[in-house]
């Protein structure tokens, strides 16, 4: 790749863009304040023009782009560099890494003026504040240490949430938030990373290792929780010097470069499947070769290095590109929407308010009850559409609550054959072997546990397939609402007024009524939960309500079961397969039979489980729509309340006061041209954003 970013220009990219969104966030906040004096000079003149929802829209979303950060979250198995890529990546030896010492709780790393570090608890414990040296002694483990909790299946920390650690570094301090993460652990990862926060995430920096090129914990993490999710992931081969290290002749170039060739080779083959972005391959623009330690300690020598033959200045570019265009691009587009319909809103209010200063209080009221049959389809629109969110509400939670119950009771059809996957550690011959019992039966709960893991992944993927495509229909059906709604609007306009009103700023998607844009999902920012949103695209942030409500499953319904191999092992079972001797063939009578005991318990218990999950999936997919629908339903009728209160302050005002009408001419006028250049304002820094050279 022939593009190549240094440290101090990504910041610099950085910044600029921490700049755009401020000042667009000021222009949005100026934008909004304009509408509030507005409406409360109205109250003495004309009456307000019903912008409540626009003053609130844009109020939040400035907060929003303005307290917006870029959150990366640095995922891998243990002991890959992550802690010392985080360090090479802000320049500073911050986080604990080691050859021994492991990360054991989720640490995020934010801009603070001061260094500090804080530990958040789960059980409602009072966050505690603490120094550098304690946290890493308190909340490091040893490796030796995480490897039995792993197999006893326990956390080092249960009760830690995670750690923030705050610093005044420059990177941070431009928008950039990192997240490292324990090495992943194949049972407790769904617990300790929820999806949920995957999700909040604008990118994932998966940290591979070149000596190791994908390992089955690897790739089943990769298969259920990243692929296929619209995830932005970067893969970082980390510890790449490490190839030449363990050569023969490290002197010899010819014969690097080809264990190089070897290496890259694999990792090629093993990645390019989650390398798939819409049909087009983005392995260049997503698979790095790192040297994280080399990294770190020219970093530490000296602050501004270029960081050549590290790998850092290629991915750092890639990083730079999505975050400072794609990403920011997609968020500020979100505040030229807002803005641009704020402004239609504005104009046309004006638009008719204007005409109607000199008609008499008796002419205004006949003119706004012959707008009774417009209001009434407004009703009718959201009504409808209401409708719709509804039965897709039930279909699909009918739909995806059914399809849990058959893909369990189905479970037990393929089960032996999915087994076999997972057999490698079991170890047939150690379990025929006296006093390796124990073992055994804690290798054997542990491929169950995966086992069941990774089929309840594969079917959530399923379900994320159904939910977003029930969600782009949503879209398409809000987008079609919304034309007939913007009809209706214009058709009251014209009754009230004698003619249509031109809106000088339009854009394809900013065309409809602002509530229909929510429904599309092109408006996120005025609701929060940026970074989610952000890495959504655009559409509803459902997946983060589905997350908690597939929690619920977990795989500890399942686990009931366990007891029963294990039961037969020690019962009558166990000891008629303990009699069949040490040896390659009774091993495998043994693992068949075990198999046969666990399959006849394991279907069982089926029926139960799916019976008792239909009920919470069911309501937790209606929840993600229940949400949806009242959302809508909220900003439909505050659009309709508004247009009516549009109206009627005007009759209030022209029965209850006098006020000048030409001033109140020139008031609303140049509202009007006040919120347009604001507007224009804004337009102009996003063109500017996006057409400057990257
Ligand atoms: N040779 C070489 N060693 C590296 C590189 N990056 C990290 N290491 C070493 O790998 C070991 C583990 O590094 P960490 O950063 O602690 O790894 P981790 O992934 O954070 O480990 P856990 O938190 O335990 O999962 C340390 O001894 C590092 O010095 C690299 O680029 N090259
Ligand atoms: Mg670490």
């Amino acid at each position: 790749m022939s593009y190549i970013v240094e440290t101090d220009s990504f910041i610099n990219d950085l910044e600029r863009v921490a700049k755009v969104r401020s000042e667009v966030a000021s222009c949005l906040s100026q934008m909004s304040t304009t509408l509030d004096q507005a409406e409360s000079e109205g109250k003495t003149a004309s009456g307000e023009l019903g912008l409540e929802a626009e003053i609130e829209d844009l109020s939040i979303a400035s907060k929003n782009l303005r307290q917006g950060v870029f959150r990366l979250l640095v995922l891998g198995d243990m002991k890959r560099g992550k802690s010392t890529f985080v360090n090479a990546l802000i320049g500073e030896n911050l986080l604990p890494s080691d050859v021994n010492p492991c990360t054991a709780v989720l640490t995020i790393l934010r801009y603070g003026p001061l260094k500090k570090v804080t530990i958040y608890f789960k059980n409602g414990k009072r966050p505690e504040q603490l120094g550098f040296q304690e946290f890493k002694q308190q909340y490091t483990i040893d490796s030796e240490e995480a490897k039995r909790l792993e197999q006893e299946n326990k956390q080092a920390f249960p009760n830690v949430d995670y750690a923030v650690v705050e610093y005044p570094l420059a990177l941070l301090e431009k928008g950039i938030e990192i997240v490292d993460s324990p090495g992943l652990n194949d049972t407790e990862a769904r617990n300790e990373l929820s999806l949920g926060y995957i999700h909040n995430c604008h990118a994932i920096l998966f940290i591979l290792r070149a000596s190791q090129p994908l390992t089955l914990g690897e790739r089943r993490y990769l298969d259920n929780y990243i692929k296929n999710r619209g995830l932005t992931v970067f893969f970082l081969i980390n510890a790449w010097d490490e190839i030449q290290k363990e050569m023969l002749d490290p002197d010899n170039l010819e014969a690097i470069q080809e264990a190089e060739n070897k290496v890259r080779q694999v990792f090629q083959t093993n990645l390019s499947d989650y390398c798939q972005v819409d049909g087009s391959d983005v392995y260049e623009e997503r698979v790095f070769e790192l040297s994280s330690l080399k990294a770190l300690r020219l970093r530490l020598k000296n602050p501004l290095d270029p960081l050549e033959k590290t790998g850092f200045p290629e991915f750092m570019a890639a990083l730079n590109t999505f975050l400072t265009k794609e990403r920011a691009i997609a968020e500020l587009r979100q505040a030229r929407t807002l803005a641009r319909q704020s402004h239609t809103r504005v104009h046309e209010a004006v638009e008719r308010r204007v005409p109607l200063l000199s008609h008499d209080v008796k002419e205004l009221q006949e003119k706004f009850n012959a707008l009774e049959p417009e209001f009434n389809q407004l009703a009718d629109i959201r009504d409808r559409f209401q409708d719709e969110i509804r039965e897709m509400r039930d279909k699909k939670a009918r739909a995806i609550a059914d399809s849990f119950r058959n893909y369990v009771l189905n479970l037990g059809d393929t089960f032996e054959t999915d087994f076999t996957r997972y057999h490698p550690t079991l170890g047939f011959v150690d379990f025929l072997q006296k006093g390796k019992r124990e073992e055994f039966s804690a290798a054997f709960k542990q491929a169950f546990e995966q086992y069941i893991n990774d089929k309840i992944s594969a079917w959530e993927l399923t379900v994320e397939q159904e939910m977003n495509d029930a969600f782009s229909q949503l879209a398409k059906i809000a987008a079609n609402y919304g034309a007939s709604y913007s009809q209706v609007t214009e058709r009251m306009s014209e009754k009230l007024i004698g003619q249509k009103i031109y809106a000088p700023t339009v854009g394809e998607e900013d065309n409809s009524p602002a509530w229909a844009s929510w429904a599309m999902g092109f408006l996120m920012l005025s609701t929060g939960n940026v970074a989610g949103v952000a890495l959504a695209g655009a559409g509803f942030d459902w997946k983060s309500i589905l997350v908690n409500a597939l929690g619920v499953i977990g795989i500890w319904g399942f686990l009931t079961v366990f007891s029963v191999p294990l039961i037969a092992l020690t019962g009558p079972l166990g000891i008629a397969l303990l009699g069949l001797g040490v040896g390659a063939v009774q091993a495998e009578q043994a693992r068949q039979e075990l198999m046969k005991a666990t399959k006849k318990e394991f279907v069982k218990h089926l029926p139960k489980i799916a019976q008792e999950q239909w009920s919470p999936i069911n309501q937790g997919v209606k929840d993600c729509f229940d949400a949806y629908e009242r959302e809508v339903t909220k900003r439909v009728n505050n659009d309709i309340k508004a247009r009516k209160a549009e109206l009627d302050n005007l009759l209030n005002q022209k029965s209850s006061q006098d006020f000048n009408q030409d001033a109140e001419l020139k008031r609303l006028r140049s509202l009007d041209a006040d919120v347009l250049t604001q507007c224009r304002g804004i337009e102009f820094i996003y063109e500017c954003l996006i057409s400057s050279p990257t």
